[in-house]
């Protein structure tokens, strides 16, 4: 399923995002930068170790203290077709009303910033928190797709694609329920 806004397609998919071909895909990262489960494992794993030496890198040098939620930096891609890695740390969903939604988008935001001025036209994102940080999966497909269409709204020129990669059927599905209501509500 596909949307065009402006010059980009916002892409749905259902898959792995560590197979993606793409200048950067995003990561579900925890704010110790230095690897973790879910996604975050599965992306270390099939991009070697010239990612985590890079993290590790960065809590050495601009991010002693870690990355706090909803904040993004980048490494290299390692082993994986994706060139770069963009890592942010979503919300631990606690009860909704501790900013979570704030943060799962500033997380979305950041990203496609750092992509932008990095110079990147295609990236590719997991479902950001909806694993291990428990954010209730179709509240997060509303957070997610509706930030990342601002932000191609205010920015309609610069990305080629923008790209979610869901991992199971039933999230692919709440996804494509989440932008079909959007598209309705203009
Ligand atoms: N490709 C695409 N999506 C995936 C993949 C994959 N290969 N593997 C899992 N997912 P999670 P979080 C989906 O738990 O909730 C880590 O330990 C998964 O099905 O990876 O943000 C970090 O280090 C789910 O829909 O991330 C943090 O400590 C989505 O990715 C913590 O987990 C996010 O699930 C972050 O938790």
């Amino acid at each position: 399923m596909t949307s065009i806004i402006g010059h980009t397609q916002l892409a749905l998919v259902q898959g792995d995002i560590t197979t993606q071909d793409v200048d950067a895909i995003v990561n579900a990262a925890n704010s110790s930068l230095l690897g973790g489960g879910g996604v975050d494992g599965a992306i270390h794993r099939a991009g070697g170790p010239d990612i985590l030496a890079e993290c590790r890198q960065l809590r050495e040098t601009s991010h002693t203290s870690g990355l706090p939620t909803g904040q993004a930096v980048i490494t290299t891609g390692g082993r994986l077709p994706a060139r770069h890695v963009i890592h942010t740390v979503g919300p631990v969903w606690l009860s909704g009303s501790r900013g979570e939604a704030e943060l799962l988008a500033a997380c979305y935001r950041n990203s496609l910033q750092l992509a932008m001025d990095r110079g990147l036209h295609t990236v590719a994102f997991p479902s950001i928190s909806t694993g291990i940080y428990s954010y209730p999966v179709e509240q997060a497909a509303r957070v997610a797709l509706s930030t990342i269409m601002a932000f191609l709204k205010a920015q309609p020129d610069w990305f080629d694609e923008v790209r979610m990669v869901l991992y199971s059927r039933y999230d692919f599905e709440v996804y494509q329920a989440a932008l079909a209501e959007l598209q309705q509500s203009g």
